[in-house]
């Protein structure tokens, strides 16, 4: 009898064990759903496009994931076709599946604009991170302003006064013509000491492409213009002999244009 309560003691110490151990190394198998965050340009027609899952190993079950779109910034129907309660399936061994998504063309100036897939559930997986972004960027250009200057209306305010500081001097442009007091020009192309001013630049500069506007503006003009050898214009200005300041704080408020091989530039140099 002793021995055969020895027996059973020690059989059911092993079934404990064996179910307790294999319980925990299955959880700790599960692969686990792997993606990235994707971007698609917008385009002006609607496209089918295709997101990756992953997942970090093979299973030797079918995984099956939930999956919807949530909106954001973009909406359904407008900027992309909503999806709901649709399921990705990655068979036996496989590692890797394609959801297909529709996008919404169209030939609107926008922002680049959001939304997302939520996966909400995965059987024989493990989600620990939810959501996708999805971007769709824009691909349209506003031409309206295209060689005009227009003045923007918004924007940053220099205040005239900080705590614990004076201002000492200022340039609001607002006279008849830019003021030499402050101003130098620095012309031509860096030639001969210095062609291209280090940097290779392909713009020769002129003063004739500094100018003050509606009273209150210094603009600066880009041309695609030959000029002594070079094939655009453009123009420099620095206070260097004129203005210089050690210490203290400087505001600049300007607007940059954005463009191709464009380099607009507000140096501070000592
Ligand atoms: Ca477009
Ligand atoms: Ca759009
Ligand atoms: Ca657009």
């Amino acid at each position: 009898m002793i021995q055969s309560f020895f027996l059973f003691s020690l059989s059911f110490l092993m079934l404990q064990l064996f179910c307790c151990s294999d319980a925990t190394t299955t959880i700790a198998e599960l692969p686990l759903l792997t993606f990235e965050d994707t971007l698609f340009i917008e385009s002006n027609v609607d496209q089918e496009v295709q997101v990756r899952l992953s997942l970090s190993a093979p299973s030797l079950e079918t995984v099956v994931i939930d999956y919807e779109t949530l909106a954001g910034t973009a909406l359904p129907d407008k900027d992309y076709i909503a999806l709901q309660n649709k399921r990705a399936t990655f068979e036996a061994g496989k590692t890797e599946v394609f959801i297909t998504l529709e996008l919404s063309g169209d030939q609107g100036v926008e922002s680049d604009e959001e939304f997302y897939l939520y996966f909400p559930f995965a059987d024989n997986a493990i989600i620990e991170e939810d959501t996708m972004k999805i971007s769709i960027l824009n691909d349209d250009v506003d031409n309206s302003t295209a060689g005009r200057l227009v003045i923007p209306e918004t924007g940053y305010e220099t205040p005239l006064t900080y705590e614990g500081m004076s201002l000492i001097w200022q340039d609001e442009f607002d006279q008849s013509a830019i003021n030499t007091d402050n101003w130098a020009f620095q012309n031509g192309d860096g030639c001969p000491s210095l062609c291209g001013w280090g940097n290779a630049e392909l713009q020769y500069y002129t003063e004739d492409n500094a100018y003050l506007v509606e009273n209150d503006y210094l603009v600066i003009e880009a041309i695609k213009e030959q000029r002594s050898g070079s094939g655009y214009t453009s123009a420099k200005l620095i206070s260097q002999g004129k203005q210089q300041f050690k210490y203290g704080r400087i505001d600049i408020r300007a607007n940059l244009p954005y463009g191709q091989g464009l380099w607009p530039a507000l140096w501070m140099l000592g």
